[in-house]
């Protein structure tokens, strides 16, 4: 067991609430930042039964000075930046705002780290993403396949992701990049898409609503379960050197695959309950992910536990349990 202290920004969300989880076990003291200016919610980590044993700090992406107090109070050993504006369709439309959040964010997060001296002994964790990838130029994505964002959430993940890399090799930090591709759970918010097809079509089952209205049901993604992926991030964060790492499943699927899977659990017919509004497409799409995560396979000795069928299997379960009649 560890007497760490782990600062852990992003602690209402779905990686926050599945970390704090594995860091307890862990035996680490865990301090969750949350900002105040949305009216929190606990419900992730009461769900797991461990809101009461998490430190809660006030904390905003956006603003230096209280970044820099939060560290120089709580003085962590990791720090695991989680924190975002995550959800791409909006980034679309919150182009600047997402920028602030998403880049200058961990950016302030560094160099407060710089300003406290923390260079030597603080560990930091970056959330980086495969929506870095974007526009793919090589089948599957590794951790050398160069990078084409389309989104102004993947421009603002891969700004991040390069100024990680900036302070490890300019002042020999141990900051690394999760690069992490889709990942989900029965915590995974309602405006993705899994998320957003396994709630309303329990809905529909209920008879609360006729259908569910989709956008590209074509595109491909490479998911995996959110609890498979924090063990990853910790596994990171336990090495020596510090490392940028592809976290996948190493299988691709459409969104409209997903659909029929939930569908056939649920007993409905896809075609009469999904509906496409054109409201849900994006100005620029990626088509296609799918990861190679061999190095995080033989480096970190990960392998997830979940699969693409037991994943869907407890969405369903839990949403049913939740919100079902
Ligand atoms: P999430 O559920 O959307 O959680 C995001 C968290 O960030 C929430 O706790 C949110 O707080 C907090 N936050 C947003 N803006 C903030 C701000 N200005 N100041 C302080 N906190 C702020 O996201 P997630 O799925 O857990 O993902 C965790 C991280 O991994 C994110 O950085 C995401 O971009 C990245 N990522 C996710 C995936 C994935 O598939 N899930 C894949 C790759 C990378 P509120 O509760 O107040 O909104
Ligand atoms: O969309 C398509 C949509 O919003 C997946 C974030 O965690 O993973 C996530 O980003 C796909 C896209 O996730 C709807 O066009 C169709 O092609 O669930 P999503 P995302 O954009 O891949 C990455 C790795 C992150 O880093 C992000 O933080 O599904 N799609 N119809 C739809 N998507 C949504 N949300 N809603 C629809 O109705």
């Amino acid at each position: 067991m560890s007497n760490k202290t782990a600062l852990v920004t992003g602690i209402t969300g779905q990686d926050g609430a599945y970390l704090a989880q594995l860091l307890l076990e862990n035996g680490y003291e865990v301090y969750g930042a949350q900002r105040r200016n949305t009216g929190v919610s606990h419900w992730r980590l009461d769900r797991l039964g461990i809101t009461k044993d998490i430190h809660f700090v006030d904390f905003e992406l956006n603003e230096f000075s209280n970044i820099h107090r939060v560290l120089d109070n709580v003085s962590p050993n990791e720090i695991y930046n989680l924190a975002a504006q995550s959800f791409v369709h909006l980034s679309f439309e919150q182009p600047l705002y997402t920028s602030d959040c998403d880049y200058m964010g961990p950016s302030r997060i560094l160099e407060a780290m710089r300003t406290l001296h923390m260079e030597d002994d603080v560990k930091f964790y970056q959330a980086a993403s495969s929506e870095m990838f974007g526009k793919v130029q090589e089948v599957p994505q590794s951790e050398t396949t160069p990078f084409y964002p389309r989104s102004p959430y993947g421009v603002a993940k891969l700004a991040a992701y390069w100024m990680t890399v900036n302070y490890r090799e300019s002042y020999d930090m141990f900051a690394c990049n999760g690069i992490l591709f889709n990942h989900e759970s029965p915590l995974r918010g309602k405006e993705f898409v899994t998320r957003k097809l396994v709630h309303n079509l329990v809905k529909v089952k209920n008879g609360e609503q006729e259908y569910v209205e989709m956008g590209n049901m074509d595109a491909k993604r490479d998911w995996g379960h959110a609890a498979d992926y924090v063990n990853a991030m910790y596994l990171m964060m336990q090495q020596k050197q510090a490392d940028d790492y592809v976290i996948a499943m190493e299988e691709t699927h459409t969104v409209e695959q997903f659909a029929r899977v939930v569908c056939d659990k649920l007993g409905l017919v896809y075609e009469d309950v999904v509906k496409i509004n054109p409201k849900f497409l994006r100005p620029a799409e990626v088509d296609l992910l799918i990861g190679d995560a061999t190095k995080a396979r033989v480096d970190l000795q990960w392998s997830p536990r979940y699969t693409f069928e037991t994943l869907i299997e407890e969405m369903v379960t839990e949403e049913l349990q939740y919100y079902g009649n």
